[in-house]
């Protein structure tokens, strides 16, 4: 592959990250932003488009080895926010890398795509264990996320790698995190290994750190050649004394999509 990776979302935590690491391995990064990157490194292109902007993802696309779409809604809102940026967005990503001929996308799914599977008494969950379950409108863009994904991978014959992220994190702050944590360091190895795995066709796979406490397989992940180097468990002894140790039968515990399976994340708690 040659030309820079179209990092989409470039000036949020994750595109952050990304800015710094893939460089590293190689990769030359096409940063595009709703708002400009303020900390420009060099080598780096510089982007300000709206995902939501078909002609201006059309533009942003041409010339690049692939697409990492980080871009969007991080978290719940209300549905015609949800509608228009994360799934007329992906869509316009995905759409734009067809037309320009650019035939690798890397999307940021989520956890919520499956929010309500019960969290594993024992065991490890893999993807097949954990078919769509989303916990809020937010879950089903994501869940949209990976059908468009599929539909792009089967008709067209793109590879298309969706990672599914725990809590990408500078560190974890909840028993939760002991779980679901996603280094920046892990974040962008889980990226190249997307970026780089030969032929991975359409592609589902948890995104976590190695953590000890994980109830997310990494066996998929693991095999599009990522190898993930941190753990939560080194924060555990003072997550703990501050949370206590989780209890699995607060539902924040219970299922995997934690606090956004609960009342909180009812549609009336959010305002357009
Ligand atoms: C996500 O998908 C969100 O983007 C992030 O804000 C966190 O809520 C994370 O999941 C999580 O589940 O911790």
């Amino acid at each position: 592959m040659s030309g820079p990776v179209l990092v989409t979302g470039a000036a949020g935590l994750i595109g952050t990250w990304l800015r710094g690491g893939l460089p590293e391995r190689g990769w030359a990064v096409r940063c595009l932003d709703v708002v400009p990157v303020t900390d420009v490194r060099p080598g780096e292109e510089h982007l300000v488009a709206d995902v939501t902007d078909p002609a201006a993802m059309l533009d942003a696309t041409e010339g690049a080895a692939a697409v990492v779409h980080m871009g969007g809604i991080s978290g719940e809102s209300t549905w015609p926010a949800i509608n228009r940026v994360n799934i007329d967005g992906t869509y316009n990503v995905l759409e734009a890398a067809r037309r320009a001929g650019v035939a690798r996308v890397v999307l940021a799914s989520s956890n919520h795509a499956t929010g309500y599977t019960p969290r594993p008494g024992s065991g490890l969950l893999t993807e097949a264990d954990a078919p769509p379950r989303p916990d809020t409108y937010y879950g089903v863009s994501k869940v949209t996320m990976e059908a468009l994904g599929s539909l792009y991978v089967d008709r067209y014959g793109m590879d298309v790698v969706c990672l599914r992220i725990g809590s990408a994190l500078p560190e974890p702050t909840s028993t939760r995190h002991l779980s679901t944590w996603l280094s920046p360091a892990d974040t962008v190895s889980l990226v190249d290994a997307a970026l780089k795995a030969p032929s991975p066709g359409f592609s589902v796979v948890w995104g976590v750190s190695a953590n000890t406490r994980n109830w997310w397989d990494l066996t998929a992940a693991r095999a599009l050649g990522y190898e993930p180097e941190d753990d939560a468990e080194v924060y555990a002894e003072a997550v703990v004394e501050v949370h206590g140790e989780p209890d699995l039968t607060d539902p924040v515990h219970g299922r995997v999509g934690g606090e956004y399976t609960t009342d909180a994340f009812d549609a009336e708690n959010f305002q357009a």
